[in-house]
């Protein structure tokens, strides 16, 4: 260990090192860091699918989790159908394809197609299940509270890897069954990981065009946020967009969950497009207020620069963490880049750049 002397050395001299601040897994207690994409960070496997954990409940203070699962295509179910009680769980495509149901109490079954940088937003008490229909995609789960990846430590089989592989190939195929993962016994019995088996639920088939019911003109007319306790769909690029131009980029915001579905879960979820930072404006610093805030890079990359640690640069997919109360700054050097942006509380940079943009039709920027 570091003795206290050379550490205070080192922080006086700003030694915090670039090194420092890259990690193989999620910690086990809140401090700033980034995990690369594919990097292990305790993987599990479930069959043919590869669990990935970037943010996890002890590294964010149990705020939330984001997690990545690879998986080949599938001629069942990723999952029997089930209902979480104190998880509001979101999905979001980074690549591939995956099919997703939805159903809240009384309400219709709706199902949706989606493809890379659609989401869909399945609040508590709304029962879901998804499948995986394209070889290498990869769902991002953005879960709040954080912790619910104990159920997949708990299920899954610890997976290591020398060469970082999305997910095992050949792994597909082996089931006949109607899903992937635990059986309708083993499923039945998760209620101590808020997993509650909804066996009585028949998924859909009548989707038209990625969606059932078919009018709901997906990826053909725009979409909005959900009622609160509702579950809803937004398509890439197809939702409500803000224009900020105030810190010396365009920024696009686009929200997939604010204050309003996130009710007491208390939560902001969004993507944000950036243009090229002017060389003459220096990125502002924003604090993580109300609680922890993590990016993952979904094209592009992206400049950030966290707490005392030297600027680094994230590529598509990698995470940054910014634990509560600790200032950062983001920015990008090339033309495009975009970013999910996750953000406990509601004083997110998301609902900042709204408040000081105004309503905007598209997902590029002016010309001047
Ligand atoms: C068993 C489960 C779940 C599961 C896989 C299992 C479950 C659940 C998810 C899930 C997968 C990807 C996401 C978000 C959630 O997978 O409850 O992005 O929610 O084998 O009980
Ligand atoms: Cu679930």
């Amino acid at each position: 260990m570091r003795s206290l002397l050379l550490s205070s050395l080192l922080t006086l001299t700003s030694a915090l090192s670039l090194e420092d601040l890259y990690v193989s897994e999620a910690p086990s207690s809140p401090r700033p860091y980034i995990l690369p994409h594919y990097e292990n960070s305790h993987a599990v496997t479930i069959d043919s699918q590869l669990y990935r954990f970037t943010v996890t409940g002890p590294s964010s203070d149990y705020a939330f989790t984001l997690m990545s699962t690879n998986a080949p295509s599938s001629g069942s179910l990723g999952v029997l159908p089930h209902i979480h009680r104190t998880h509001y769980e979101n999905f979001f495509s980074f690549k591939g394809r995956f099919q997703l149901w939805a159903q809240h109490g009384d309400g219709e079954q709706e199902a949706r197609l989606l493809t890379q940088g659609d989401f869909g937003s399945v609040p508590r008490n709304t029962t879901h299940t998804f499948q995986i229909l394209d070889p290498d995609t990869e769902m991002v789960g953005i879960i709040v509270p954080g912790g619910f990846e104990d159920l997949f430590y708990a299920l899954g089989t610890n997976y290591t890897s020398g060469t970082d592989t999305p997910y095992v190939p050949g792994s597909g195929n082996s089931s006949s069954s109607s899903a992937t993962g635990p059986d309708s016994s083993t499923i039945s019995n998760l209620q101590q990981y808020d997993v509650y088996a909804q066996l009585d639920f028949t998924p859909r088939r009548d989707l038209v065009n990625g969606s059932a019911p078919s009018d709901s003109g997906w990826h053909t007319e725009s979409n909005t946020l959900g009622e609160p306790t509702k579950p809803y769909f937004i398509a890439n690029n197809y939702g409500p967009k803000y224009l900020n131009s105030q810190y010396g980029a365009y920024q696009i915001v686009q929200p997939l969950v604010t204050a309003t579905q996130a009710q007491d879960t208390n939560y902001t979820l969004s993507t944000i497009i950036l243009s090229r930072q002017q060389t003459s404006i220096t990125a502002p610093t924003w604090n993580a207020t109300s609680g922890p805030v993590a990016f993952e890079v979904l094209e592009g990359s992206v400049q950030v620069q966290i707490g005392g640690y030297p600027t680094a640069r994230l590529e598509m997919g990698d995470v940054a963490f910014v634990p509560a109360g600790v200032a950062y700054r983001y920015w990008n050097e090339a033309a495009y880049a975009k970013v999910l942006y996750v953000s406990s509380g509601n004083e997110g940079v998301d609902g900042k750049l709204i408040t000081g943009g105004k309503t905007w039709a598209d997902p590029v920027w002016p010309k001047y």
